[in-house]
């Protein structure tokens, strides 16, 4: 990685970075969505025989094969897990909404209530890129915003089988239920239902550009998070950042996927310097050096900034999933970030950190969509119906807003279904 100083120029090109391409598979899952909604679950077993290369006769995988799985993996391993659920249950408990009302005026109270969806699907990815951790990530916070029914799908093993740290993760996070059923076929059950699979409210967690395509097409079938796409962490760093922690975070990303990015912006060209070195003589000791040469090729960078200022204001057009701060004094800078999925302050805490057990969720926006969404959170399974009550003075002072506002519209019914009630005093 070469340093570069920020201009006019280069600007939009330091900007960009890998994004999936879900437009280009849209034909194909159309397909696989139809042939799901029409035919249920023998379109699933086909499905999952031509992707998977198993013939399934039942999906569901039963309550004691989750419970039993706790037994399969190692100890440590599960005293990991449950300390990192503890965790995330504490910080989703923690953002929890309450109900509310307050007098708007006289006579009109108007509040919210808060209600959970009753049921949703988390989509835990296979294969190479099977984190427990989302698992974690995705049911917690549907149980804590107490989701009555929590249904995971997962794409199978050629012998069938889900793993079962996957099955552990699912159970110590409280999912109800687990269905070996992935890719767009799992998304087109979830959303429209089959036999065996109910249809949920909302559809959640990560996936491959098959199912990110799946996800946007059902889009207002069900409700969705927020497409995925690869990960990326965006650096800001002063003089006081540490090179050595700065440079084993920006591998750390870059190991995710070739198409993840690994943004520094310092101020320091000494820093700028030192780290360039650093990832020369870290990268050949890397077990997955391959994948993070790719990333660091692609969509690797390091920004000389001219000030905090600009460095800000990059990070802000850029809106990376994860930002870190490693400034002399990083508080003072969160109070100008605009656009960021999550935000890691000094040089004491890694990405990492968020990614397994600080409690905060992992499932972020990527390619610049931290400008409008926020991460995945106990609210992304609530709705929040609002509620009024009004009283003889509350008719009182709104019948100058709603009659005449209703005549003007053309809406007699309405301005009546006011009027009749101010005339039955
Ligand atoms: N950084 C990933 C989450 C993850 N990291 C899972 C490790 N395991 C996307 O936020
Ligand atoms: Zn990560």
């Amino acid at each position: 990685m070469k340093t570069v100083k920020i201009n006019d120029e280069n600007i939009g090109q330091l900007l960009g970075r890998s994004q999936i391409d879900s437009d280009s598979v849209m034909n194909i899952v159309n397909n696989i969505l139809s042939d799901v909604k029409n035919n249920g679950d023998e379109s699933l077993r086909q499905y999952t025989e031509k992707f998977d290369g198993v013939d399934l006769k039942d999906f569901l995988i039963k309550e004691e094969e989750l419970k039993e799985s706790l037994s399969k993996i190692e100890d440590d391993l599960v005293g990991s897990l449950k300390q990192a659920a503890s965790n995330i249950r504490k910080f989703h408990q923690a953002q929890l909404p309450q109900d509310w009302s307050m007098e708007v005026d006289e006579g009109i109270t108007a509040g919210q209530i808060v209600r959970p969806l009753e049921r949703v699907g988390c989509y835990i990815p296979g294969g190479r890129a099977v984190y427990p951790s989302s698992i974690l990530m995705t049911v917690i916070p549907a149980k804590v915003a107490g989701v009555d029914e929590i249904i995971c799908c997962t794409p199978p093993g050629p012998d069938g089988k889900v793993e079962d740290i996957v099955l552990a993760a699912a159970y110590l996070a409280g999912a109800d239920k687990v269905y070996r059923v992935g890719g767009a076929q799992a998304i087109a059950a979830l959303a429209y239902g089959t036999q065996t699979i109910p249809a949920v409210d909302k559809i959640v967690g990560p996936g491959n550009v098959f199912v990110t395509a799946a996800k946007k097409m059902v889009y207002g079938q069900v409700d969705i998070d927020f497409p995925a796409g690869p990960s990326e962490v965006l650096i800001i760093a002063d003089e006081t950042g540490n090179p050595d922690y700065i440079t084993l975070d920006l591998l750390a990303q870059a190991e995710h996927d070739p198409q993840a990015a690994s943004v520094l912006v310092t101020t320091s060209p000494e820093l700028a310097r030192s780290v360039e070195t650093k990832i020369k003589e870290k990268l050949p000791q890397m077990k997955r050096d391959q994948i993070i040469t790719e990333s660091l090729q692609e969509n690797g960078k390091i920004i000389l900034a001219g000030s905090l200022d600009e460095a800000v204001n990059f990070s802000n057009a850029y809106a990376p999933e994860h930002l870190m701060i490693m400034t002399r004094d990083p508080e003072e800078v969160v109070k100008y970030i605009k656009n960021a999925g999550s935000i890691f302050l000094g040089n004491l805490t890694p990405v990492a950190a968020g990614d397994y057990g600080s409690g905060t969720n992992h499932v972020l926006p990527t390619s610049f969509c931290a400008r409008m969404y926020s991460g995945l959170s106990t609210e992304s399974f609530l709705k929040k119906p609002t509620v009024q009550r009004l009283s003889r003075e509350g008719l009182e002072n709104l019948k100058d807003v709603v009659i005449p506002l209703a005549e003007y519209e053309g809406l007699y019914a309405h301005a009546e279904s006011f009027k009749k009630r101010l005339d039955d005093e």
